[in-house]
Formats: structure tokens, sequence, C-alpha cells
């Protein structure tokens, strides 16, 4: 099989296991032969070292994670998680697309190894994964009609006027800032990715859509119908490393090593700033640090 940088699967939320064919999955009961399903034995490091490949869990969200048409995986996370793997000596990764809310569930049954989407470090998630160091720290944003007529710039706006309705992706970071600010569920419109958060305000389903800024602005980029709000000032500071099983403790270990390795090196600062994040924004931040972060 080819293991080229071509393999994409497509998982879903429920037990989805594809065939690579060199580009998008099909669909099968099996396992991926090749997988480096490892069982959480503890040895991932060794198997992935002679498969030659780690199976990440992604989104398609530009800039943490794209998906190019030839079937290549990109995005700043899954760069820099391959330039990391490849100074631990395995050759390359292998993307499946999967909704941020089956990330941890994937990982934790195996479907995948790492997750590496730009998940964002929070209590709920840091207590079900070993998160790397961090890599990005980033802001949230709101999408909302042009002019942006109802003034939406904060979650207080939200938590104010109840007839304003957000949406936001299910089990998503943005769903868990409204459910700390006790925004019910009726003011919230469910969305499973960038575009339909975009369709859902243009089409005035939605008073507005919350996402990470950069992921809205690499949106409007080919879609100038509504804005992009300044960072939300109320929402907690966004950070994300790769997040491993607890049961390949020894793998994240020796991945935050080589991590730190590359932090020092041009390679991680140029990977950042061809996605539009600021290398020196990550700078003394730690998984500790962002752990913290309620929800
Ligand atoms: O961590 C999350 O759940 C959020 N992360 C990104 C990069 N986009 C939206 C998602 O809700």
């Amino acid at each position: 099989m080819n293991l080229s940088r071509r393999n994409v699967l497509r998982g879903t939320g429920v037990a989805v296991l594809g065939v690579a064919v060199g580009g998008w999955a099909t669909a099968c009961s099996s396992v991926v032969p090749g997988a480096t399903v490892s069982g959480g034995a503890g040895n991932l490091l060794e198997i992935a070292k002679s498969q030659g490949f780690l199976r990440v869990g992604i989104a398609n969200e530009p800039p943490y994670t794209q998906v190019n048409t030839d079937g290549t995986v990109s995005g700043c996370e899954p760069d820099v998680l391959r330039a990391v793997c490849q100074r631990m000596g395995i050759k390359d990764i292998q993307g499946i697309i999967t909704p941020y809310e089956s990330m941890i569930p994937g990982l934790n049954a195996n479907r995948w190894d790492v997750i590496a989407a730009g998940l964002f470090m929070k209590q709920s998630r840091c207590g079900q994964v070993l998160y790397s160091e961090p890599v990005i720290v980033s802001t949230e944003s709101f999408a909302t009609p042009k002019g942006n007529p109802k003034g939406i710039t904060k979650v207080a706006n939200i938590v104010a006027d109840k007839s304003l309705r957000i949406a936001v992706l299910p089990g998503g970071f943005e769903e868990g800032v409204l459910k700390s600010a006790n925004v019910p569920a009726s003011q919230q419109v469910k969305v499973n990715d960038g575009r339909s958060g975009i369709e859902a305000v243009k089409a005035n389903r939605a008073d507005a859509f919350m996402l990470p800024t950069l992921s809205l602005r690499a949106l409007a980029k080919n879609d100038t119908s509504f804005d992009v709000t300044a960072a939300v000032t109320d929402a907690p500071k966004t950070g994300s490393g790769a997040a491993f099983r607890k049961t390949d403790a020894s793998f994240h270990d020796a991945y935050n090593i080589a991590l730190a390795a590359f932090k020092k090196t041009s390679g991680f600062s140029d990977i950042l700033t061809k996605w539009g994040f600021d290398p020196s924004a990550v700078v003394g931040v730690t998984t500790e640090e962002l752990c913290k972060t309620a929800g």
C-alpha cells in the first residue's frame, strides 16, 4: 500500500475503519492493513517506526488541519507532528478525518494513535489523554452577517440576549465555552463544520458562528459575505498540541523531547508562520497551564 502523504481516510463518529487507497478511504469493517493499532500496549514507537507511519486523527479546518485535493495531509498541527515524528525515526503520518467530538473516543478505541488537529486543551480533555507540550496558542472569534447588525463581539452578549442564536460544532471547544457561560442549548445551533456554520449565518438560522479566529479568516478568504470579529475577549486562551493515549506515556515523553528540540529550529517557526500562527505566542506556555481551562 502506498503510504505516501496521499493517504487520508475518513472516520466518522462510529467505528468506521477504512482501507487507504492512496486517497479517500472507502469504509469497510476490516482493520486497515498496516494500521499502527498498538492496542495501547505501550509499544507505539516501535510499531510506528517499523511500519513507517503514525495514524493521526484530524479535521479539515485550515489552518489547523488541511486535507489537500491530492490527498496530502497538512495544516499547522499535522505538519509539526510529521516533522517531529521524522526526528523520531517515523517516516510519515496517515490522516483520518473525524469530527472533533469523536477524536478522543477514536483515539482511545485505537482507531488512530494520535490527535493533531488543534483540539484545544481543557480540563475534561486533559483528563482523558496525554497532551504534548503546546504547539500553538490562538483565539476565538464570531462570524457575523456583514456589519454585525446585532453587535455580537463577546460571549456576554449571548448570555444577555436570549434571542441570539449561536452556531457551534458539536463537542467543540466553543460549545464548551457557551456551556460554561450557561448559554442554553436553545440558543445553540449545531453545525458540522466551518462551511456549514457560515451557511447557517448566511441563511439567518444563526446570528453568529463561533470558531477559532484563524479558521474563520481562512473561510473568509473565499467568501466575503460575512464579517469576522476581533478575538473574543471573554473566551479562554486556546492552545493545543498532539494528544496521545494515556497508555502511550513512553511515546508521549519521547515526543516531548523531540518537540522541544524541534521548537529550537527555524523549521518550527517556519511551519507556524506559513499557517498564520505566531511562533512567539506559544513561548513559555505550558500544557499544565492550558489544561487548567475549565470545561
Ligand atoms: O478544539 C476544538 O474543539 C476546536 N478546535 C478547532 C481548531 N476548531 C473548532 C473546534 O471546536
